[in-house]
């Protein structure tokens, strides 16, 4: 896909007309750090279009960015970060699961960020046991994979597929390795 357009719209944390508003809609959920706004940046080759940060917890609200003026590119929070209160986690955790389960959210594709070298954690698992609950198909993504040893990818690979179930695409928002096969998946 060529990018021509790629526009902050806005950050939402609860119903709001944007989530039903007959666009496609592309969700990239995982864990906290795992580089959710790094991967979107990277895949539309604009740097800084998404705050990422080193410090977990980056992403706060449901942030919907519109490419090419009719699909949203929807960077959510991420899940598990140890570090704040867990009033705060649960929050957000409430606001992954609202917005994953909300039977009024319209989603076109949602793609599962896995860290390629750490593998499915306990809490991938359990964000894989209500993406299927709800009936959600997902594409899996495994960033960092510039952190990989060349002879770790294989092994690596194998058991992200294996705990997930799904094809795995290898990719990095570093290199950008693997970005042809990751539009190809998620507008197959
Ligand atoms: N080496 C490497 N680092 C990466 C990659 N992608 C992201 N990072 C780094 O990982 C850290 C977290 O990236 P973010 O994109 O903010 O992660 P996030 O999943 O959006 O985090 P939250 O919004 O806090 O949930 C940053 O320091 C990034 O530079 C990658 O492919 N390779
Ligand atoms: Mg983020």
């Amino acid at each position: 896909m060529k990018i021509k357009s790629a526009v902050f719209v806005k950050g939402v944390v609860g119903p709001d007309q944007i989530l039903n508003d007959g666009k496609h809609k592309i969700a990239f959920i995982g864990r906290s750090n795992v580089g959710k706004s790094s991967v979107i940046n990277s895949l539309l080759g604009k740097k800084g279009l998404v705050k990422s940060s080193s410090t977990p917890g980056k992403t706060k609200e449901v942030n919907f960015f519109l490419v090419n003026d009719k699909i949203y590119f929807v960077d959510l929070p991420g899940y598990g970060f140890a570090k704040i209160s867990m009033q705060a986690r649960e929050k957000l955790r409430n606001l992954i699961l609202w917005y994953l389960t909300s039977p009024e959210i319209e989603h076109s594709r949602i793609v599962l960020i896995i860290d390629a070298k750490v593998g499915p954690t306990k809490l991938d698992q359990e964000m894989i046991d209500v993406l299927k609950d709800f009936g959600h198909d997902f594409v899996v993504i495994a960033n960092k994979s510039d952190k990989l040893k060349r002879n770790s990818r294989i092994n690596q690979l194998k058991i992200i597929r294996e705990q997930t179930g799904k094809e795995v695409i290898l990719y990095s928002s570093k290199t950008t390795e693997g970005k042809n096969d990751v539009f190809s998946k998620i507008f197959e």
